[in-house]
């Protein structure tokens, strides 16, 4: 089935002169990463096709990764190919016109919430997007041109939304995929030494959140950053955004969340587990994601109160029947 629909996509993309590449909002390195090495790929491999990547935002943290190149005109949808990469839920869809274009295809790793794209090649086992297309690119080698830098962008987002090889998804396919993109000269060293450093600023920050760190009864933790402690700490969306780093060592402590207010009241929250599967509890709250890394809103402070509780009863729970994990 999944070896069909590659074939599928492959022949997508060769059929259409002009396509356009979306994301997920407020991207990461997988997001970026896929997106980027996408266009660099196809734009190596037929240099007459026209290849943008639709997005509204971008990010500091894998900028070095270099240009995204310009934004395509509504008109550049007219018959072009959509491929919408890292997300299958349309309103986190990084362009207001994906839905303009000719055909839709949908490569991701979340699990799923619903049918999206014509053609959707979805495995939620897989440790990110980059790995799925890197296996792509691998697979159509006669056909596709892989370049140094493309391979730099794939490896980046591999390393990035697998917490560098440790979290849930890293495979055997994961380790031979990144070998041949190793293979092809990727200088992790440099790759690194971008993601793993943090301004100054944001260290200082990181100290002062930490003081805000709050713990359930069984041992869950977790920062509630309101609007005010955004403005006393002159905090960016993504330094607040990143802060569950700040939090994920914690001996005894397998979940670890951080709740960001929104200017309308409402909270975002992004969670992150060891071993204990967190998923169907933010689908019960407007969310979802991976077993253990999933986002939710959280609409009120009663909500806040349940949510807080059924993650420490899951918690406890999960405890109580696996002393062997802590
Ligand atoms: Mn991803």
């Amino acid at each position: 089935m999944n070896e069909n629909i590659k074939t599928v996509i492959l022949n997508k993309i060769k059929e259409y002169d002009t396509i356009i590449l979306c994301r997920h909002i407020r991207p990461d390195g997988d997001a970026v990463g896929s997106s980027l090495a996408m266009k660099k790929v196809i734009e190596a491999s037929f240099p007459c096709k026209r290849v943008f990547i639709d997005r509204k935002d971008e990010t500091d943290q894998v900028a070095f990764l270099g240009s995204e190149g310009a934004l395509p005109e509504e008109a550049d949808l007219n018959g072009a190919l959509v491929i919408v990469l890292d997300t299958g839920v349309p309103k986190r869809v990084s362009s207001d016109n994906f839905l303009k274009g000719k055909e839709l295809v949908v490569i991701d790793h979340h699990i799923k919430e619903g049918e999206f794209g014509d053609f959707s090649w979805v495995e939620d086992h897989r440790n990110s997007v980059c790995e799925m297309i890197t296996e792509f690119f691998f697979d159509f080698k006669d056909e596709f041109v892989i370049t140094k830098e493309a391979a730099e962008c794939l490896y980046t987002g591999i390393v990035t939304d697998s917490g560098r090889f440790r979290f849930r998804g890293t495979s055997p396919k994961t380790l031979n995929l990144a070998a041949k993109l190793l293979e092809l000269g990727v200088d992790y060293e440099r790759i690194y030494a971008y993601i793993d450093v943090k301004d100054y600023v944001d260290v200082i920050n990181d100290s002062r959140l930490v003081s805000h760190l709050k713990m359930t009864d069984s041992g869950v933790a977790y920062i509630i950053i309101t609007n005010q402690i955004m403005s006393d700490y002159n905090l960016t969306q993504a330094t607040a955004y990143n802060s569950t780093q700040i939090i994920e060592n914690i001996k005894g402590s397998l979940i670890w969340l951080v709740l960001i207010e929104n200017p309308d009241g409402t909270f975002r929250a992004r969670i992150r587990s060891r071993f204990v599967e967190i998923e169907p509890i933010a689908r019960n709250y407007s969310g979802g994601g991976h077993a253990c890394a999933a986002g939710a809103t959280i609409r009120s402070a009663d909500e806040m109160e349940r949510f807080i509780r059924d993650l420490d009863v899951c918690h406890s729970e999960f405890k109580k029947n696996n002393p062997q994990y802590f």
